[in-house]
This record gives C-alpha cells, structure tokens and sequence, in this order.
C-alpha cells in the first residue's frame, strides 16, 4: 500500500488497482493537495507494468467525492479558473492508460461526479447521491460536465441536472445511463472488482487501444485512420498471436508480459 495525505493505492496481483481518496471527514472533497498527489500516482499507476485496470473509491463510506473543496474554491479568482486545475486532473484520469472504474458509495457531488464522468465505467450504490449542485453555488461545472455528461446522458437530461442541482439516486442515474452498473449499498467496489476481473482478463494492450480508440472519437478525430492503426499495432503484437493460436489448438493461452 502506498499512502499520501489525501489519496492511497494499491495493486493486487491480478493487475487491478484501487486508488482511495481519503478525506473522508470532509467527505473526500478534492483540494489542492488531492490533485497534486492525484496526478502523481496516476503517472506511477500509468506507468506500472503490473497494472491492467484502475478502479477509484472514496474511503469512509459516506462519498466517492463531495466535489471540489468549497473553502478553496470561494477564494480563487478568474485567474485560478483559467488553471483549470480541476479539468486537467480530470483529462488525466480519462487519458489514463487503462481502464478506470469508479466505485461510487454516498455523494458524488459537483467535480465529484466530473471524475467519476472522467472514468470509463461508473458502478453505483443503489443508495448512492449523484448530482451537480455547482449552480447553487454560482459556478457551473466547468471540467466535463458540459461534454462528458451529454454524452452519457443526453443533451437535455445534462441540461435538466445542471440547471436543478437537483440531487439523484443511484436507481435514478442508472436508468439515464449515468452509471453503468448498479450495486446494494456497500457492494459498489465488490462490483467494481468483477467488473476489472473481467476486463484484466483480456489483452492489456488491446483494451489499451480500444481505449484510445474511444477517447480520440469522442474528441472529434476522425475513426477511420484511428481503428486502421489501431488495429495494425494489435495484429503485429505477439500477445495477439498466442491468444489466437491458443483458441485454435484449444487450449488457454499463455499470461502476457
Ligand atoms: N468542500 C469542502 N468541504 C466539504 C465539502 C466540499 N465540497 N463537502 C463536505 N465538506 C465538509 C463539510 O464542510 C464538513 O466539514 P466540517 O466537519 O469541518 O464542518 C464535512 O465535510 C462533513 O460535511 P457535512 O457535515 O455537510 O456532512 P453531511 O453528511 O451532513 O453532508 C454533503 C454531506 C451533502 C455532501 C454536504 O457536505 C454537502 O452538501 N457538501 C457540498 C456538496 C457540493 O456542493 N459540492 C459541489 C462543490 S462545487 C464543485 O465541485 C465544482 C467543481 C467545478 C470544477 C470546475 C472548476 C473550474
């Protein structure tokens, strides 16, 4: 287990991390510290041959994340937005090498449910309260919740959540197709756990490009030369060509890396 002030991980031996964040006694609100320390073990994960898959959780219980720290955020000026310290962290998570699953117990409020959109995959408590409350507040979430939201939700249901603030369960968000998996109350991260079990199963590289894939789409470049070369790096990996040998003379292929 590796600990800093505000955030802890670790990586089991199957190749999935969980990466913790741990204010729990201000219900893991992302200060500056938090993103600091955020990007720093997003590089170290991303760097770790060992790993295959990210799954992020709150500690405590009661919240993923209550959203970015309201005593921090009242004092900065248009200067500090222009930083956009929220929105870089959370375009890191998204350009995290592998899968990223969010576990989500309690809140998920605010940049709080901005990094849960960031992820690939969201599991929530069925009991679990997501929402964007930024507009009560005299902001607006400004880092994904205008493009990562629509794109899960739909143009007007983001509309309807950000103009409410209205809070939602986590019943409630998975019928929009705000999170992908529903879990009773404190099984989000069991969840979670078969989800990565069964994406850490498959060739790290492939879903590593299939990823890359997605997000590069979804940012506008075009499919076509994307899928080619995508597609052309796989069909020369030496992982590809056991897997495929391995199903031809049915037997179970051999462990990359
Ligand atoms: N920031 C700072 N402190 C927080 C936050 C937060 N977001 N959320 C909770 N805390 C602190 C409380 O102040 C309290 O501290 P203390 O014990 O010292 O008084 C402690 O956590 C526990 O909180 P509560 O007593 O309120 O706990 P409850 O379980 O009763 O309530 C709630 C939990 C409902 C989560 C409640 O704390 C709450 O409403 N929190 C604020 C939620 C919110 O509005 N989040 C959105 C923030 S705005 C945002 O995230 C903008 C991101 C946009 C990014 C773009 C930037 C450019």
């Amino acid at each position: 287990m590796r600990e800093l002030r505000t955030i802890r991980w670790t990586v089991d031996g199957d190749g999935v991390a969980t990466l913790s964040l741990n204010r729990p006694e201000a219900r893991n609100a992302i200060n500056r510290e938090m993103v600091r320390e955020l990007h720093g073990a997003l590089e170290e994960l991303g760097a770790d041959p060992r790993v295959r898959v990210l799954i992020l959780r709150g500690e405590g219980g009661k919240a993923f994340a209550a959203g970015a720290d309201i005593a921090e955020m009242r004092e900065r000026r248009a200067l500090d937005a222009f930083l956009q310290i929220n929105a870089r962290l959370f375009q890191a998570v998204e350009d995290f090498p592998h899968p990223v699953i969010a576990a989500i117990e309690g809140y998920a409020l605010g940049g709080g449910c901005e990094l849960a959109l960031a992820c690939d995959l969201r599991v929530a408590a069925e009991t679990a309260k997501l929402g964007f409350p930024e507009v009560g507040l005299g902001i607006f979430p400004a880092a994904g919740g205008t493009h990562r939201l629509p794109r899960l939700v739909g143009i007007g249901k983001a509309k309807e959540l950000v103009y409410t603030g209205r809070i939602i369960s986590g019943v409630q968000a998975h019928e929009i197709g705000l999170v992908e998996h529903l879990a009773p109350e404190g099984e989000a991260e069991n969840r979670a756990r078969l989800l990565a079990a069964e994406i850490a199963k498959n060739s790290a590289l492939a879903v590593r490009v299939a990823k890359l894939a997605f997000d590069s789409i979804a940012r506008g470049d075009s499919p076509e030369p994307i899928e080619k070369l995508g597609q052309a790096l796989l069909f020369e990996s030496p992982d590809k060509y056991e897997r495929m040998t391995a199903f031809l003379e049915r037997r179970r292929a051999q462990k990359e890396r």
